[in-house]
């Protein structure tokens, strides 16, 4: 967390430099972050030395069709109440209202996996079988680089090759994959996404408050933690960057594991109707999403853009397991900030 930290300090001060043109109305933040409009440029220009880079067509396909815009929307909007007035303000500006689900909250755990699967879905599909000469694990294909790492082994030799931390994964490992721990697949969803919790605390004055606290089950965000773990800011598609990060492979990498996971969670559980009612329910909505941000769509759709010094900065809040207290917003309430 403490090299996050740093990111996001040092993001700040680009920030507060680059963006003094932008001169919108707002009533949270500083006016900046852009107007949300793409002018059809590449965010990164595709180039076979960046490390760990998809194949050229599917970054210009995740480009063209704003893939990564999609997904830092998706991230932020779903981290509304801790990601700071500029964050907040941008997503105000560009008419983005916060999700109806944030992070943390009940149901939120199978859109997270839900997303995450109708894209691994949508590209496989698309793209699966783009060789991928450049993929350190040896993967011959997209297909097969969008599978990713299917076993803990496989994560923990990838934690140690970026010197992550080993020992403090394979603790998590215990309770990830007790799986009796879950009575739901949200719970499930949510545990493995973020340590985030809403809590059922009410505010006898205001019941419009709300509450958030932290999981400290030693395991809980394992995927915020593997980001950070993996982020590398030198890079231009950090995998602590959700605007960009969709071009690295370890991206997938992750998400993979995070797939692997879930289907054994699904062998060792099964749903009930109304499990599998929002599971189907989800399922269909992101597939559409990606579907409508692809070139099966006949028209062009936008998705809103932060400028690239604002999506820098949100990467570490986006990725936290917990939250700044100064960004939190107006009468929301966390653990350690005192209101
Ligand atoms: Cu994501």
């Amino acid at each position: 967390m403490r090299n996050l930290l740093t990111v996001a300090l040092v993001g700040s001060v680009l920030f507060g430099v680059g963006c003094a043109a932008d001169a919108l109305d707002t009533t949270e933040g500083p006016a900046d972050g852009g107007d949300g409009k793409s002018d059809g440029s590449f965010n990164v220009k595709w180039n076979k030395d960046v490390e760990h880079i998809v194949p050229k067509n599917v970054h210009n396909y995740l480009e063209k069709y704003q893939w990564g815009d999609y997904h830092i929307v998706f991230h932020m909007s779903r981290k509304w109440f801790m990601l700071g007035d500029a964050g907040r303000g941008w997503l105000s500006r560009v008419g983005e209202a916060s999700a109806e689900l944030q992070e943390g909250d009940p149901n939120n755990g199978i859109e997270f996996l839900t997303m995450h699967r109708a894209m691994i879905q949508h590209l496989t599909e698309r793209w699966g079988s783009e060789p991928t000469p450049n993929n350190e694990d040896g993967r011959a294909t997209f297909g097969e680089a969008l599978v990713g790492w299917t076993t803990d082994d496989e994560v923990v030799a990838h934690l140690e090759k970026a010197g992550g931390d080993v020992a403090g994964f394979k603790k998590m490992l215990v309770n990830i994959n007790d799986f009796s721990k879950f009575t739901t697949e949200d719970e499930f969803g949510t545990f493995v996404q973020t340590a985030l919790r809403l809590t059922g605390e009410v505010d006898p004055n205001d019941s419009a408050i709300r509450a958030y606290t932290r999981d400290t089950t030693v395991g809980a965000g394992v995927h915020n933690w593997l980001h950070g773990q993996f982020q590398d800011a030198s890079s231009p598609i950090n995998v602590g960057d959700p605007q960009t990060n969709l071009s690295n492979m370890r991206f997938w990498g992750i998400h993979g594991w995070i797939e692997a996971k879930w289907q054994q969670f699904e062998q060792a559980h099964t749903r009930t109707p109304m499990e599998m009612f929002a599971y189907q329910e989800s399922m269909e909505r992101f597939l559409l999403h990606m579907q409508l941000h692809s070139d099966y769509s006949t028209t062009h759709h936008a998705v809103n853009r932060p400028s690239r010094a604002l999506a820098k900065t949100m990467g570490p809040i986006v990725f936290d397991n917990g939250a700044a207290c100064d960004n939190l917003a107006d009468g929301v309430t966390m653990d350690d900030c005192t209101p």
